[in-house]
């Protein structure tokens, strides 16, 4: 059986999802498309035989549709979520679930008022080769108890309207999910630090910045976000624990010897960065849906996730360290 996905959202990464559904991930085919920018969605439509339709709605409601991919702006995720939970239909929503901790909320409602999984959220570092291999490592025990973790999410550079709220929101909401996920416990507090700022940025962004959690079994973690780094797009993780350390690898790039010189490339972008990461993702969520149990990073996640990056965005503001008041996770989600 082939699973006819209906895409909301042809921007970068609504785009890159279609080549890759199409061409990568077997067992998939996009059908239908949308857009605010019908035009765009169109363009896009024609070069993977799908059909084009108005509004994400029409996408939702279409019966050629079997599941929905939402890559839409931020700010307009929840009201598709929510249709397509209405619906009964798989939904697979790029990272955030929602862009408010209370909609986030109304989303994990909806689906436990459904009685069964029906949302995947994609935060795909839990897909990533590096990422699955230090999971695995701390789950056997071969650090002894994780005691601390090192991240850095450096981008080469952002644009303007890229403000200093998203360095949380849009940016360390990746390392949110992932110390949740590799440790098996939630974030019980967040702080952060204002090194100076570099001069390579945008006036109005705090760029550097320094989080620091704190789980819930007390293991500290910072996350550098530097999102002007100019030198590429660079992602770090060490986690430090009784009896060793594991350290993220780079994926595999050739590392070339010449003119007394040993040089590698730095990966500019998420889209090659994560590609195998995405492509995993894709074909498990895939598997999933025409299995009819969705096991990926959950509205739970989602919810989880956006709360933490408010209490951070609270320590961003007042300076102090801000409690994350996550109730306790639903038997739903266990
Ligand atoms: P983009 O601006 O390139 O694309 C967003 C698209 O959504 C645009 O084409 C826009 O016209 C469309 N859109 C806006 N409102 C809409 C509506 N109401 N209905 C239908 N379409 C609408 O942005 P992007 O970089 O593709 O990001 C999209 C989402 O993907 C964001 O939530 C972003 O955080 C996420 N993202 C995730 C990763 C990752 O690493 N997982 C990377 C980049 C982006
Ligand atoms: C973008 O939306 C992503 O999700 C990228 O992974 C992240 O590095 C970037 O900062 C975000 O803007």
């Amino acid at each position: 059986m082939t699973v006819q996905v209906g895409v909301i959202g042809t921007g970068m990464i609504g785009q890159e999802h279609i080549r890759r559904l199409t061409d990568t991930v077997a067992g998939a085919r996009v059908s239908t498309v949308s857009d605010v920018d019908t035009e765009r969605a169109k363009e896009v439509a024609s070069g993977v035989d799908a059909r084009a339709v108005d509004t994400g709605q029409e996408v939702i409601d279409d019966p050629a549709v079997d599941a929905v991919l939402v890559t839409s702006w931020g700010p307009t995720h929840a009201e598709y979520v929510l249709a397509a939970i209405e619906a009964g239909k798989y939904v697979f929503c790029e990272k955030p679930l929602a862009t408010t901790a209370e909609d986030c909320r109304r989303i994990v409602d909806a689906e436990m008022a459904r009685g069964r999984r029906l949302v995947q959220v994609g935060f795909m570092r839990r897909y990533d080769p590096g990422y699955r291999a230090m999971k695995d490592a701390i789950d056997s025990g071969s650090i002894g108890a994780a005691l601390l973790m090192h991240c850095a999410h450096r981008n080469a550079t952002v644009p303007e309207t890229y403000h200093s709220e998203m360095a949380t929101h849009d940016t360390a909401i990746h390392e949110i999910d992932t110390v949740r996920w590799l440790l098996n416990e939630e974030i019980r507090s967040a702080q952060v630090l204002k090194p100076r700022t570099t001069s390579l940025r945008f006036e109005h962004l705090q760029d550097p910045q320094i989080l620091l959690f704190e789980t819930a079994g007390g293991v500290r973690v910072d996350v550098e976000v530097f999102v002007n780094c100019q030198y590429g797009y660079d992602i770090r993780c060490e986690t430090v624990g009784e009896r060793g350390t594991l350290t993220l690898p780079d994926p595999h790039q050739v590392v070339l010897r010449s003119d007394s010189q040993v040089r590698t490339h730095v990966h500019q972008h998420w889209k090659t960065r994560f590609a195998e990461a995405f492509d995993v993702e894709f074909q498990e969520w895939v598997g999933s849906v025409l299995d009819d149990e969705i096991a990926g990073p959950s509205s739970w996640d989602g919810y989880a996730a956006a709360v933490t990056a408010d209490a951070t965005v609270q320590a961003l503001h007042s300076g102090r360290v801000v409690d994350v008041p996550l109730p306790e996770r639903p038997a739903f989600y266990a």
